[in-house]
């Protein structure tokens, strides 16, 4: 199932409300710039230095800019509205990035195959119960793979959550080799008909070579059960770490092919700009956003309400 069908009616509100810190802040502070209207050239510069606070990315922020400005300047009337102009550009963006996920698709795979990924603590574990939760709200049924059996408490959150969430967990002992988890998860859900298994991983180290071979071997363990498994490898990004995210992001996708971000913990920072960066530099859809710690607390992406929620309602009143 195309995860743009996770859209809730409070999906929109979950945005906004992870979205406070970045609104109440750098965002809050351009669209109160921008909204006087002027386009003398302090007010770019000073545009560019709110965005590049929100962790928008250096490149990122002055393309975004420069745009607009083209924009502005083939109007002659001076009619258009700049705060307009910007969140319209800055929406396109998002929108090219997040490509489109809403299509009911009749060939979703069963088992469909999960791959999360991620560094240490960016929420992956957490993020796959909240997928569980949806999927189960769905109806339907899901098998989680403890492939993070490197740190000795992971098995037992990952039970925790699956317990909650209504998911069966699969795991091995601490220590043991995490693909034969994936590998025995997979069989087991193929055998019992199951319809998602979510494989969580170790918070690997990106620097940490041997550990990326690791993690390439469960991919390949896995399509030697399905070899058109993993369906999904959803890379975790911590909204927090900013452009350091983005590093990571690299690495992982040289590694092992990466379909979407998840990028979590908007509700803990105000540097929301960053997945303007993402969707810019990682030509990866982000397909869901982390808006707390809760199990309910996942919103799939939705370019629109994101950027409603990052500028504000009064912005959007100002763009009619
Ligand atoms: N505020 C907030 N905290 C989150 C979010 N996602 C994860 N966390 C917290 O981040 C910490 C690490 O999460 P965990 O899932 O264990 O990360 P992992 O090491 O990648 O598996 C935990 O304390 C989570 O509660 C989110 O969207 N918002
Ligand atoms: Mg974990």
């Amino acid at each position: 199932m195309p995860f743009g069908l996770f859209k809730r009616k409070d999906t929109k509100e979950k945005t906004e409300k992870s979205l406070e810190r970045s609104r109440s802040t750098f965002f809050g502070r351009l669209t109160d710039l921008l909204r006087r209207g002027q386009s003398g050239e302090d007010i770019w510069d000073e545009a560019e230095e709110l965005m590049i606070g929100a962790d928008v990315g250096v490149a990122t922020a002055m393309g975004l800019l420069e745009r607009a400005r083209e924009q502005l300047q083939g109007d002659k009337g001076g009619e258009t509205d700049v705060l307009a102009t910007l969140k319209g550009e800055v929406l396109t963006t998002l929108q090219a990035a997040a490509g489109d996920d809403t299509a009911e698709d009749e060939t979703t795979p069963k088992p469909m195959v999960i791959l999360v990924v991620g560094v240490n603590g960016a929420g992956k574990t957490t993020t796959i119960a909240k997928l569980a939760n949806l999927y189960r709200d769905e109806g339907k049924s899901v098998v989680l793979a403890a492939a993070d059996t490197f740190r000795a408490a992971a098995i037992e959150q990952l039970q925790l959550w699956g317990e909650r969430a209504g998911a069966e967990v699969i795991a091995h002992k601490h220590g043991g080799d995490p693909a034969a988890v994936a590998f025995d998860a997979l069989q087991a859900a193929q055998a019992r008909g199951v319809d998602v298994v979510i494989v969580d991983t170790a918070g690997r180290l990106h620097t940490k070579g041997n550990l990326m071979e690791e993690m390439k071997k469960i991919g390949r363990v896995l399509a030697r059960v399905d070899e058109t498994a993993p369906h999904e490898v959803l890379l975790v990004l911590d909204a927090t770490t900013g452009q350091n995210g983005l590093a990571q992001a690299r690495e992982f996708t040289n590694v092992i092919g990466c379909t979407g971000i998840v990028l979590t913990k908007l509700d803990g920072t105000s540097k929301g700009g960053v997945v303007l960066a993402i969707a810019e530099q990682l030509n990866l859809p982000v397909r869901f956003i982390g808006t707390g710690e809760g199990m309910e607390d996942l919103a799939p992406f939705d370019p629109q309400e994101y950027v409603d929620a990052l500028f504000g309602v009064d912005a959007q009143a100002a763009s009619g």
